[in-house]
This record gives structure tokens, sequence and C-alpha cells, in this order.
């Protein structure tokens, strides 16, 4: 079968051959991918353009540093209940889904190495707020190295996987081999002692365009591949698995909301506090404010104590959706 490129391809492979900088190479690059048919016949083709993006890319932001000061770093302040670093391959949908579940305006294209700089957002889950920071893609041969310090510095990371492309699996897999050579695991660390500068980074497996018509197959190898991660298939697109993704975005984080109310007062409903499973009346005092870890000496509970209202001492385990009245 031929490939049958269009006049409009050509043209952009004009352009490409006359571009003058990696900038302007990159662009044309971008173009050609969008513009080639995908099908099998062309799969090859596909597939050096990926590689020259990839090249594309490096050369481009060699450019950038060298007329900077180099070292590029970031630091993305925590807000909300946690922080998600959003890992994967260049096209697997990082940036339309922080698009479309946070206000954050990241920039979302047909083709790969689209983004460039960490962009953040806060999505909401019912009265909590959940914070994404998408990243540029990681491949074989393109890694910036704020990637895996930003993944590192996130409380748990979405790992993409491309239900859309046949190399999915595999790239998703580059993703994770790539990072694992800067000591950054993805997945629930295991039993025992970790090596000195590893750390694992708790992880979900977001797979996109699970409605395309090959989506099926290329999961029953994924499913091999990926089958210690929790899972969440989605459409952003088609808008499915979306509302399933926010609730387990804050699940996942393992967290308590806990609300505070002053004596004689109703309770505030509108912003709780998130602690981990797990924590007591000290830790919340801790939160509110951090002389009260000391001088908390008891709570009125509403929710996980016997009864409502009931007086609990310092070390009562609170319960998600508890109201807590802190006696100092
Ligand atoms: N049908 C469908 N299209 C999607 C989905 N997610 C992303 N896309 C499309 O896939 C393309 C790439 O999406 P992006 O969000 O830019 O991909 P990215 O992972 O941010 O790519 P890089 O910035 O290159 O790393 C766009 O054309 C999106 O509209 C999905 O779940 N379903
Ligand atoms: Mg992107």
């Amino acid at each position: 079968m031929a490939v049958n490129l269009t006049p409009q391809y050509h043209e952009a492979e004009e352009a490409y051959k006359r571009a003058q900088t990696a900038e302007e190479r990159l662009a044309c690059l971008q173009k050609m991918y969008q513009l080639v048919p995908k099908h099998k016949a062309s799969e090859k083709l596909q597939a050096d353009l990926k590689t020259k993006l990839s090249l594309a890319r490096d050369e481009a932001e060699k450019e950038k540093k060298s007329a900077k000061k180099p070292g590029v770093s970031y630091k993305v302040p925590k807000q909300g209940a946690g922080q998600y670093a959003l890992l994967g391959p260049p096209n697997a949908g990082k940036s339309r889904l922080i698009s479309s579940l946070t206000a954050a305006k990241a920039e979302v294209a047909p083709y790969p190495y689209t983004t460039r700089e960490p962009v953040a957002g806060m999505m909401d889950w019912e009265d909590v707020r959940v914070q994404l920071v998408d990243l540029p893609p990681v491949t074989a041969d393109f890694c910036e190295p704020f990637v895996s310090s930003l993944a590192r510095a996130a409380d748990a990371a979405l790992l993409f996987l491309d239900l859309a492309d046949d190399d999915g699996p595999f790239a998703t897999q580059t993703v994770i081999d790539r990072l694992a050579e800067v000591k950054t695991m993805l997945g629930t660390a295991p039993e025992g002692e970790i090596p000195a500068g590893v750390l694992y980074v708790p992880t979900i497996l977001v797979a996109t365009k699970c409605t395309d018509p090959g989506a099926e197959d290329r999961w029953s190898v994924a499913a091999e591949m990926f089958g210690a991660f929790p899972v969440l298939k989605v459409d952003i697109e088609a808008g499915v698995g979306v509302d399933a993704l926010r609730e387990q975005l804050f699940r996942f984080l393992n967290k308590i909301r806990v609300y505070t109310k002053e004596p004689g007062k109703p309770a505030d409903k509108t912003a709780p506090y998130t602690c981990p499973v797990g924590s007591n009346v000290v830790d919340l005092a801790g939160q509110v404010h951090r002389d009260l870890a000391e001088k908390v000496k008891s709570a009125r509970v509403w929710g996980s104590a016997a009864f409502d209202g009931q007086t609990v001492g310092r070390d009562h385990v609170l319960k998600d959706g508890d109201i807590v009245e802190l006696h100092a």
C-alpha cells in the first residue's frame, strides 16, 4: 500500500529542508507529522518523523539554553490535597487532561513534543482540590532533567499510555525505564531496604484514547506489562472515565477530609483540612496552627466518635468526613 502523501505534506517537507534553525525544523516536523496519513503503510515514515522530532527538540532546546543561563530548574509549590506529576511519552494526552480537568492553559496539539515547561493546575473534586503538573514528554533520548526532579517532589504521578498508538505500551515502558536510570522509580516501594538516592513515586496508569478502535487490542498487550499499577482508562475527548478519574485522584492520595468548627457555631463545610489516613487530633491541630499541636488537650468529634459531640483525647484517630472542635 502506498503512503499517498498530500501536497501539503510535501510543502512542509520542503520548508523543513530549507529551515535555518532547530526551532524552525521542529515546527516543520510537527506539521509533517500532523499531515502524514496514519495507517499501516506509513508506519515507518511516522517512526522516522518521531525520531527526527525528538532530535530537533533536543537541538532546539540547546539553542534556547545557549542563549540563556544554563541549568533550568523549576519548583512548583504544592497546593491542595496533593500534587501529581504528569509523566508519559509524547502525544499521549497529558496536556489534554490538565486542560480538561483544570483551568490551566496547557498547549494541546496533535503532534509530539508540544509541552516544554511545567504547567500547574488545580482540579476540583467535591470539596477538595488536587494539583496536577503537566510536564514535557519522556522518550529514550529526550528527558529534561527537571522532569524527574519534579516527579520526585510530587506526592504521586500519573503515567500515561496512549491506546491509539501501536507503540503506546512500549513508549510508556520507555518512560519507566528512563526515569529508573535517574533513580526515580514509578510504583510502590518494595519491602526491604531501598538503595540510597532511589525514590519510589506512587503511580496511577492513565490509559488515554480508550474509545479508539484498536484500544482493546493494545490494552491486552499493556495489561501484561503494567498489571502492577492501578489503572484508569479514559477518553478525554469523549468524556469517558473522566469523573471516575477525578475521584480516584483524590482517593489515591490516601487522605481524609476533616471539617473544623468553633464552639457554638456550625462547622465550616466549605474547605476541609486534608490529612493522611490515620491522622489524630494532634495532627489536625498542627495543620490548623503550628502551636496548636502542642496546646490541644482534647476535641469534640462528630462522626468517628462513639456518639456525636463526644469529647475525645489527643490520640483519637480521625475518619473521613469528621467534624472536629479543638480545645486547647
Ligand atoms: N480521542 C482522544 N484524543 C486525545 C485524548 N487525549 C489526548 N488526545 C489528543 O491527542 C493529541 C495529543 O494530546 P496532548 O495533550 O497535546 O499530548 P501530550 O501528552 O501533552 O503531548 P506532549 O506535550 O508532546 O508530551 C491531541 O490532539 C489531543 O486532542 C483522548 O483521551 N482521546
Ligand atoms: Mg503536552
